[in-house]
Protein backbone atom coordinates (compact mmCIF):
# COMPACT_ATOMS: atom_id res chain seq x y z
CA UNK A 1 0.00 0.00 0.00
CA UNK A 2 1.43 3.41 -0.85
CA UNK A 3 1.41 6.16 1.56
CA UNK A 4 -2.05 8.12 0.05
CA UNK A 5 -3.43 4.50 0.18
CA UNK A 6 -2.97 4.42 3.77
CA UNK A 7 -4.04 7.49 4.30
CA UNK A 8 -7.08 7.07 2.37
CA UNK A 9 -7.85 3.85 4.29
CA UNK A 10 -7.37 5.70 7.76
CA UNK A 11 -9.35 8.96 6.72
CA UNK A 12 -12.01 6.32 5.81
CA UNK A 13 -11.75 4.72 9.36
CA UNK A 14 -12.04 7.98 11.54
CA UNK A 15 -14.97 8.45 9.33
CA UNK A 16 -16.82 5.40 9.82
CA UNK A 17 -16.19 5.64 13.71
CA UNK A 18 -17.54 9.08 13.83
CA UNK A 19 -20.58 9.81 16.24
CA UNK A 20 -20.23 13.01 15.50
CA UNK A 21 -18.73 14.31 18.61
CA UNK A 22 -16.77 11.13 20.19
CA UNK A 23 -15.72 8.56 17.81
CA UNK A 24 -16.17 4.68 18.87
CA UNK A 25 -12.66 2.65 19.03
CA UNK A 26 -14.65 0.11 16.74
CA UNK A 27 -18.24 -0.49 15.87
CA UNK A 28 -19.37 -4.08 17.84
CA UNK A 29 -16.62 -4.83 19.76
CA UNK A 30 -16.57 -1.21 21.76
CA UNK A 31 -19.66 0.57 20.76
CA UNK A 32 -19.18 3.88 23.49
CA UNK A 33 -16.36 6.81 24.11
CA UNK A 34 -12.90 5.84 25.80
CA UNK A 35 -10.75 7.87 27.40
CA UNK A 36 -7.34 7.30 25.92
CA UNK A 37 -8.42 5.93 22.60
CA UNK A 38 -10.89 9.48 21.98
CA UNK A 39 -7.41 11.85 23.30
CA UNK A 40 -5.09 9.67 21.05
CA UNK A 41 -7.76 9.83 18.20
CA UNK A 42 -7.78 13.60 18.28
CA UNK A 43 -4.52 13.91 17.12
CA UNK A 44 -5.54 12.11 13.67
CA UNK A 45 -8.46 13.89 13.60
CA UNK A 46 -6.82 17.46 13.97
CA UNK A 47 -4.99 16.88 10.40
CA UNK A 48 -8.28 16.05 8.69
CA UNK A 49 -10.42 18.79 10.65
CA UNK A 50 -9.31 20.63 13.73
CA UNK A 51 -12.62 21.75 14.81
CA UNK A 52 -13.45 18.15 15.30
CA UNK A 53 -10.29 17.14 17.17
CA UNK A 54 -11.13 19.66 19.70
CA UNK A 55 -14.81 18.56 20.27
CA UNK A 56 -13.79 14.95 20.63
CA UNK A 57 -11.59 15.97 23.49
CA UNK A 58 -14.58 18.59 24.87
CA UNK A 59 -16.97 15.41 24.79
CA UNK A 60 -15.09 13.51 27.01
CA UNK A 61 -14.59 16.51 29.28
CA UNK A 62 -18.02 17.10 29.80
CA UNK A 63 -18.23 13.89 31.10
CA UNK A 64 -15.74 14.76 34.39
CA UNK A 65 -16.80 13.69 37.59
CA UNK A 66 -17.45 16.16 40.51
CA UNK A 67 -14.69 14.78 42.21
CA UNK A 68 -11.91 15.51 39.04
CA UNK A 69 -11.89 12.17 37.93
CA UNK A 70 -12.16 11.13 34.00
CA UNK A 71 -14.20 8.12 33.74
CA UNK A 72 -12.37 5.47 31.46
CA UNK A 73 -15.77 4.93 29.32
CA UNK A 74 -18.82 7.25 28.68
CA UNK A 75 -22.21 5.41 27.78
CA UNK A 76 -23.46 7.52 25.24
CA UNK A 77 -26.27 4.94 23.97
CA UNK A 78 -27.27 1.66 24.89
CA UNK A 79 -26.02 -1.23 23.66
CA UNK A 80 -25.97 -4.59 25.33
CA UNK A 81 -23.27 -5.98 23.12
CA UNK A 82 -20.78 -5.22 25.06
CA UNK A 83 -19.97 -6.37 29.02
CA UNK A 84 -20.05 -4.55 31.81
CA UNK A 85 -22.38 -1.99 30.78
CA UNK A 86 -23.46 0.85 32.80
CA UNK A 87 -26.00 -1.21 34.75
CA UNK A 88 -23.45 -3.25 36.10
CA UNK A 89 -21.40 -0.20 36.69
CA UNK A 90 -24.40 1.92 38.75
CA UNK A 91 -21.84 4.93 38.70
CA UNK A 92 -25.26 7.14 39.26
CA UNK A 93 -23.97 9.91 36.14
CA UNK A 94 -26.33 12.17 34.33
CA UNK A 95 -25.11 9.96 30.85
CA UNK A 96 -23.81 6.33 32.75
CA UNK A 97 -20.07 6.12 32.50
CA UNK A 98 -17.15 3.72 34.30
CA UNK A 99 -16.80 4.11 37.55
CA UNK A 100 -12.45 3.86 36.83
CA UNK A 101 -10.02 5.98 34.96
CA UNK A 102 -7.56 5.71 32.16
CA UNK A 103 -3.83 6.45 31.50
CA UNK A 104 -4.03 10.38 31.11
CA UNK A 105 -2.61 11.13 27.54
CA UNK A 106 -4.81 14.20 27.55
CA UNK A 107 -2.14 16.63 28.91
CA UNK A 108 0.18 16.06 26.12
CA UNK A 109 -2.77 15.70 23.51
CA UNK A 110 -3.59 19.03 24.38
CA UNK A 111 -0.19 20.59 24.24
CA UNK A 112 -0.08 19.02 20.46
CA UNK A 113 -3.57 20.90 19.41
CA UNK A 114 -2.32 23.80 20.71
CA UNK A 115 0.66 23.76 19.13
CA UNK A 116 -0.42 23.21 16.11
CA UNK A 117 -2.88 25.73 15.87
CA UNK A 118 -3.49 28.88 14.59
CA UNK A 119 -3.59 31.18 18.36
CA UNK A 120 -6.77 32.68 17.65
CA UNK A 121 -8.97 33.62 20.62
CA UNK A 122 -11.49 30.79 20.32
CA UNK A 123 -8.74 28.06 20.12
CA UNK A 124 -6.88 30.17 23.28
CA UNK A 125 -10.32 29.88 24.91
CA UNK A 126 -11.08 26.26 24.28
CA UNK A 127 -7.54 25.34 25.03
CA UNK A 128 -7.83 27.35 28.35
CA UNK A 129 -10.98 25.53 29.22
CA UNK A 130 -9.55 22.22 28.58
CA UNK A 131 -6.44 22.87 30.12
CA UNK A 132 -8.34 23.71 33.65
CA UNK A 133 -9.94 20.60 33.46
CA UNK A 134 -6.82 18.56 32.43
CA UNK A 135 -5.38 20.11 35.85
CA UNK A 136 -8.14 19.43 38.18
CA UNK A 137 -8.25 15.48 36.36
CA UNK A 138 -4.30 15.67 37.38
CA UNK A 139 -4.91 17.03 41.09
CA UNK A 140 -7.78 13.69 41.38
CA UNK A 141 -5.06 11.30 40.98
CA UNK A 142 -2.29 12.67 43.56
CA UNK A 143 -4.89 13.63 45.71
CA UNK A 144 -6.75 10.15 45.38
CA UNK A 145 -4.46 7.68 44.28
CA UNK A 146 -1.35 8.80 45.99
CA UNK A 147 -2.47 9.40 49.27
CA UNK A 148 0.66 9.58 51.22
CA UNK A 149 2.47 11.96 48.53
CA UNK A 150 5.37 9.60 47.39
CA UNK A 151 4.89 11.30 43.94
CA UNK A 152 3.65 7.95 42.68
CA UNK A 153 -0.01 6.84 41.64
CA UNK A 154 -1.82 3.67 41.53
CA UNK A 155 -3.72 1.98 39.87
CA UNK A 156 -6.84 0.33 41.37
CA UNK A 157 -8.05 -2.24 38.31
CA UNK A 158 -6.37 -3.44 35.21
CA UNK A 159 -8.54 -1.86 33.05
CA UNK A 160 -7.44 1.67 34.09
CA UNK A 161 -3.77 0.97 32.88
CA UNK A 162 -5.48 0.21 28.90
CA UNK A 163 -2.80 -2.72 29.30
CA UNK A 164 -5.77 -4.41 30.65
CA UNK A 165 -4.30 -8.49 30.79
CA UNK A 166 -0.51 -7.69 31.10
CA UNK A 167 1.25 -10.18 33.08
CA UNK A 168 2.39 -7.01 35.23
CA UNK A 169 -1.01 -7.62 36.97
CA UNK A 170 -0.76 -11.11 37.36
CA UNK A 171 0.25 -11.20 40.97
CA UNK A 172 -1.78 -8.49 42.21
CA UNK A 173 -4.66 -9.96 40.70
CA UNK A 174 -4.74 -13.73 41.70
CA UNK A 175 -5.07 -11.73 45.25
CA UNK A 176 -8.01 -10.56 44.45
CA UNK A 177 -10.92 -13.18 45.69
CA UNK A 178 -13.77 -13.89 44.09
CA UNK A 179 -15.84 -14.82 46.75
CA UNK A 180 -19.72 -13.74 45.90
CA UNK A 181 -19.89 -12.16 42.39
CA UNK A 182 -22.99 -11.98 40.37
CA UNK A 183 -22.85 -14.73 37.45
CA UNK A 184 -22.29 -12.36 34.22
CA UNK A 185 -21.66 -13.04 30.90
CA UNK A 186 -18.69 -11.70 28.62
CA UNK A 187 -19.73 -10.18 25.62
CA UNK A 188 -16.00 -9.58 24.07
CA UNK A 189 -15.81 -13.33 22.75
CA UNK A 190 -18.79 -12.80 20.74
CA UNK A 191 -16.88 -9.91 18.14
CA UNK A 192 -13.12 -11.31 19.01
CA UNK A 193 -11.55 -14.92 19.33
CA UNK A 194 -11.17 -16.08 22.76
CA UNK A 195 -7.56 -16.91 22.25
CA UNK A 196 -7.08 -12.83 21.66
CA UNK A 197 -8.92 -11.74 24.81
CA UNK A 198 -8.17 -12.13 28.61
CA UNK A 199 -9.22 -15.02 30.46
CA UNK A 200 -12.16 -15.91 32.38
CA UNK A 201 -10.00 -16.20 35.67
CA UNK A 202 -8.68 -12.58 34.70
CA UNK A 203 -12.64 -11.47 33.84
CA UNK A 204 -13.80 -12.84 37.18
CA UNK A 205 -11.13 -10.78 38.88
CA UNK A 206 -12.09 -7.55 37.13
CA UNK A 207 -15.51 -8.16 38.10
CA UNK A 208 -14.82 -8.40 41.71
CA UNK A 209 -12.94 -5.01 41.40
CA UNK A 210 -15.97 -3.54 39.98
CA UNK A 211 -18.52 -4.59 42.76
CA UNK A 212 -15.89 -4.23 45.72
CA UNK A 213 -15.58 -0.34 44.14
CA UNK A 214 -19.65 0.01 43.36
CA UNK A 215 -20.33 -1.46 47.27
CA UNK A 216 -18.27 1.93 48.47
CA UNK A 217 -20.67 4.16 46.16
CA UNK A 218 -17.73 5.23 43.89
CA UNK A 219 -15.97 7.44 47.13
CA UNK A 220 -12.88 8.33 45.33
CA UNK A 221 -11.88 8.81 49.11
CA UNK A 222 -12.08 5.31 50.51
CA UNK A 223 -11.25 3.46 46.93
CA UNK A 224 -7.57 3.61 47.18
CA UNK A 225 -7.24 1.95 50.82
CA UNK A 226 -9.75 -0.04 50.41
CA UNK A 227 -8.52 -1.61 47.08
CA UNK A 228 -7.38 -5.27 46.96
CA UNK A 229 -5.44 -4.01 43.68
CA UNK A 230 -2.88 -1.00 44.18
CA UNK A 231 -0.55 -1.37 41.93
CA UNK A 232 2.48 1.77 40.68
CA UNK A 233 3.31 1.23 36.85
CA UNK A 234 6.21 2.65 35.61
CA UNK A 235 4.01 2.91 32.29
CA UNK A 236 1.16 4.84 33.90
CA UNK A 237 3.00 7.07 35.95
CA UNK A 238 5.26 8.17 32.68
CA UNK A 239 2.24 9.09 30.70
CA UNK A 240 0.88 11.11 33.93
CA UNK A 241 3.83 12.59 34.38
CA UNK A 242 5.32 13.60 30.75
CA UNK A 243 1.36 15.17 30.24
CA UNK A 244 1.72 17.05 33.74
CA UNK A 245 5.06 18.68 31.41
CA UNK A 246 3.36 19.15 28.79
CA UNK A 247 0.56 21.31 30.91
CA UNK A 248 2.64 23.07 32.60
CA UNK A 249 4.60 24.61 29.00
CA UNK A 250 0.58 24.83 28.24
CA UNK A 251 -0.16 26.95 31.79
CA UNK A 252 3.42 29.14 30.60
CA UNK A 253 2.18 29.26 26.74
CA UNK A 254 -1.35 30.60 28.11
CA UNK A 255 0.38 33.33 30.58
CA UNK A 256 -0.47 30.67 33.65
CA UNK A 257 2.61 31.12 35.42
CA UNK A 258 2.11 29.99 39.29
CA UNK A 259 0.43 27.13 37.83
CA UNK A 260 3.38 26.38 35.51
CA UNK A 261 4.77 26.49 38.38
CA UNK A 262 2.88 24.14 40.34
CA UNK A 263 2.83 21.41 37.89
CA UNK A 264 6.75 21.65 36.85
CA UNK A 265 7.61 21.41 40.72
CA UNK A 266 5.08 18.30 41.41
CA UNK A 267 6.52 16.65 37.67
CA UNK A 268 10.17 16.79 39.24
CA UNK A 269 9.18 15.03 41.92
CA UNK A 270 7.52 12.73 40.07
CA UNK A 271 10.28 12.25 38.07
CA UNK A 272 13.17 11.50 41.03
CA UNK A 273 10.00 9.25 42.28
CA UNK A 274 10.41 6.77 39.48
CA UNK A 275 13.93 6.03 39.93
CA UNK A 276 12.97 3.57 42.78
CA UNK A 277 11.11 1.72 40.12
CA UNK A 278 14.47 0.82 38.10
CA UNK A 279 15.57 -2.79 37.77
CA UNK A 280 19.27 -3.84 37.44
CA UNK A 281 18.74 -6.67 36.86
CA UNK A 282 15.99 -6.14 34.04
CA UNK A 283 17.72 -3.33 32.24
CA UNK A 284 14.42 -1.76 32.87
CA UNK A 285 11.45 -0.30 34.89
CA UNK A 286 9.22 -2.78 36.86
CA UNK A 287 5.93 -1.87 38.91
CA UNK A 288 5.34 -2.10 42.66
CA UNK A 289 2.58 -3.65 44.57
CA UNK A 290 1.48 -1.05 47.04
CA UNK A 291 -0.42 -4.01 49.18
CA UNK A 292 2.71 -5.91 49.61
CA UNK A 293 5.47 -3.16 48.99
CA UNK A 294 7.00 -5.68 46.66
CA UNK A 295 8.60 -5.24 43.12
CA UNK A 296 6.36 -6.65 40.18
CA UNK A 297 8.93 -8.66 38.46
CA UNK A 298 7.58 -8.47 35.51
CA UNK A 299 9.27 -6.92 32.07
CA UNK A 300 6.82 -5.79 30.16
CA UNK A 301 6.66 -2.72 27.90
CA UNK A 302 5.22 -0.47 30.42
CA UNK A 303 8.80 -0.48 32.02
CA UNK A 304 9.88 0.83 28.88
CA UNK A 305 7.23 3.91 28.64
CA UNK A 306 9.83 5.98 30.95
CA UNK A 307 11.63 7.48 28.34
CA UNK A 308 8.44 9.45 28.00
CA UNK A 309 10.39 10.98 31.13
CA UNK A 310 14.23 10.56 30.86
CA UNK A 311 15.99 13.70 29.73
CA UNK A 312 18.70 13.48 27.14
CA UNK A 313 21.84 11.41 28.52
CA UNK A 314 19.97 10.09 31.42
CA UNK A 315 21.87 6.88 32.49
CA UNK A 316 18.83 4.83 31.29
CA UNK A 317 18.73 5.98 28.31
CA UNK A 318 20.95 3.42 26.80
CA UNK A 319 19.30 0.30 28.97
CA UNK A 320 16.11 1.15 27.56
CA UNK A 321 17.26 1.43 23.91
CA UNK A 322 19.21 -2.13 24.44
CA UNK A 323 15.99 -3.54 25.69
CA UNK A 324 13.91 -2.09 22.35
CA UNK A 325 16.53 -2.91 20.28
CA UNK A 326 16.53 -6.65 21.50
CA UNK A 327 13.02 -7.26 21.69
CA UNK A 328 12.64 -5.51 17.72
CA UNK A 329 15.37 -8.02 16.68
CA UNK A 330 13.14 -10.84 18.11
CA UNK A 331 9.72 -9.80 17.09
CA UNK A 332 10.24 -7.36 14.35
CA UNK A 333 6.31 -6.40 13.88
CA UNK A 334 6.02 -3.68 15.97
CA UNK A 335 7.34 -3.08 19.96
CA UNK A 336 5.90 -6.73 21.94
CA UNK A 337 3.81 -5.74 25.30
CA UNK A 338 6.02 -8.66 26.73
CA UNK A 339 9.25 -9.68 26.77
CA UNK A 340 9.37 -11.96 24.00
CA UNK A 341 11.74 -14.18 25.90
CA UNK A 342 9.56 -14.18 29.09
CA UNK A 343 8.08 -17.54 29.35
CA UNK A 344 4.54 -15.81 29.64
CA UNK A 345 4.57 -14.04 26.28
CA UNK A 346 2.26 -14.91 24.23
CA UNK A 347 1.83 -13.08 21.03
CA UNK A 348 -1.50 -13.12 20.14
CA UNK A 349 -3.51 -12.32 23.37
CA UNK A 350 -3.69 -8.53 23.93
CA UNK A 351 -1.86 -7.13 26.24
CA UNK A 352 0.80 -10.03 26.22
CA UNK A 353 2.52 -10.01 23.95
CA UNK A 354 1.08 -8.22 20.39
CA UNK A 355 2.54 -4.96 19.40
CA UNK A 356 -0.16 -2.04 19.23
CA UNK A 357 0.83 1.27 17.56
CA UNK A 358 -0.47 3.58 19.95
CA UNK A 359 2.22 2.11 22.23
CA UNK A 360 4.83 2.65 19.70
CA UNK A 361 3.75 6.27 19.20
CA UNK A 362 4.28 7.15 22.78
CA UNK A 363 7.85 5.57 22.76
CA UNK A 364 8.84 7.44 19.95
CA UNK A 365 7.66 10.55 21.77
CA UNK A 366 9.79 9.76 24.54
CA UNK A 367 12.50 8.76 22.16
CA UNK A 368 12.56 11.85 20.25
CA UNK A 369 12.40 14.11 23.06
CA UNK A 370 15.80 12.01 24.99
CA UNK A 371 17.52 12.72 21.47
CA UNK A 372 17.22 8.81 19.71
CA UNK A 373 15.70 9.75 16.63
CA UNK A 374 16.87 7.42 14.77
CA UNK A 375 15.04 4.55 16.61
CA UNK A 376 12.26 6.28 16.63
CA UNK A 377 11.88 6.53 12.71
CA UNK A 378 12.08 2.93 13.05
CA UNK A 379 9.45 2.42 15.38
CA UNK A 380 7.45 4.53 12.85
CA UNK A 381 8.36 1.88 10.24
CA UNK A 382 7.45 -0.84 11.67
CA UNK A 383 4.49 0.25 12.60
CA UNK A 384 3.40 1.00 9.04
CA UNK A 385 4.69 -2.43 8.16
CA UNK A 386 1.69 -3.86 10.52
CA UNK A 387 -0.67 -1.70 8.73
CA UNK A 388 0.95 -2.82 5.38
CA UNK A 389 0.34 -6.49 6.86
CA UNK A 390 -2.72 -6.54 8.73
CA UNK A 391 -4.60 -3.16 8.03
CA UNK A 392 -5.89 -0.55 10.34
CA UNK A 393 -6.58 -3.31 13.61
CA UNK A 394 -6.76 -3.13 16.97
CA UNK A 395 -2.95 -5.01 17.52
CA UNK A 396 -0.64 -7.51 16.01
CA UNK A 397 1.05 -10.53 16.08
CA UNK A 398 4.79 -9.22 16.79
CA UNK A 399 6.48 -11.69 14.67
CA UNK A 400 4.37 -11.81 11.52
CA UNK A 401 2.35 -8.53 11.54
CA UNK A 402 -1.02 -10.33 11.83
CA UNK A 403 -4.03 -8.44 12.34
CA UNK A 404 -5.63 -9.31 15.34
CA UNK A 405 -8.84 -8.03 17.78
CA UNK A 406 -10.83 -5.82 16.33
CA UNK A 407 -10.92 -4.48 12.80
CA UNK A 408 -11.06 -0.96 11.67
CA UNK A 409 -9.94 0.97 14.81
CA UNK A 410 -9.83 3.88 15.25
CA UNK A 411 -6.66 5.23 17.61
CA UNK A 412 -4.48 2.82 15.17
CA UNK A 413 -5.78 5.13 12.25
CA UNK A 414 -5.06 8.09 14.23
CA UNK A 415 -1.80 6.94 14.49
CA UNK A 416 -1.36 6.59 10.64
CA UNK A 417 -2.15 10.00 9.94
CA UNK A 418 0.04 11.28 12.76
CA UNK A 419 3.10 9.09 11.03
CA UNK A 420 2.53 9.95 7.77
CA UNK A 421 1.81 13.57 8.21
CA UNK A 422 3.50 15.12 10.56
CA UNK A 423 5.74 17.68 9.30
CA UNK A 424 8.62 17.82 11.54
CA UNK A 425 9.67 14.19 10.99
CA UNK A 426 10.21 12.96 7.53
CA UNK A 427 7.40 9.84 7.28
CA UNK A 428 9.37 6.47 6.69
CA UNK A 429 11.14 5.86 3.15
CA UNK A 430 10.13 2.49 2.76
CA UNK A 431 7.21 0.87 3.83
C1 LIG B 1 -9.40 -2.35 25.88
O1 LIG B 1 -10.06 -2.31 27.14
C2 LIG B 1 -11.47 -2.50 27.34
C3 LIG B 1 -11.79 -2.14 28.77
O2 LIG B 1 -11.48 -0.80 28.98
C4 LIG B 1 -11.95 -3.91 27.08
O3 LIG B 1 -11.17 -4.80 26.76
O4 LIG B 1 -13.17 -4.12 27.22
C5 LIG B 1 -7.96 -1.86 26.13
O5 LIG B 1 -7.13 -2.15 25.05
C6 LIG B 1 -7.95 -0.36 26.41
O6 LIG B 1 -6.65 0.11 26.50
C7 LIG B 1 -8.72 0.41 25.34
O7 LIG B 1 -8.84 1.75 25.72
C8 LIG B 1 -10.12 -0.18 25.10
C9 LIG B 1 -10.81 0.42 23.89
O8 LIG B 1 -9.98 0.39 22.75
O9 LIG B 1 -10.04 -1.59 24.89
Amino acid sequence: MNTPDMLREAERILRLNDKGTYTVPTHGLYPFQWNWDSCLTALGQFHLNPDRAWTELETLLAHQWPDGMVPHIVFHERDDGYFPGPDVWQTQRPTPTSGITQPPVLGMVLETLYQRSGKDASVQSRCRALLAAAVRWHDWFYRCRDPLGTGLVALLHPWESGRDNSCDWDEALAAVSTQGIAPYQRRDTNHVDASQRPTSFEYDRYVALLEGFRRLKWDNRLLHDASPFQVVDPGFNAILIHSEQALARLAEALSEASLAQRLRARAAQAVQAMDSLWSDDLGQYVGLNRRTGQPVRSASVGGLLPVLVLPTGHVHVQHLCDRLNDWLHQAPYGVCSMDPADPRFDGQRYWRGPSWLIVNFLLMTGLRQCGQALLAQRLQQVSLQCIETGGCSEYYHPMTGQALGGGTFTWTAAMVIEFLTRSDVPAAQTV
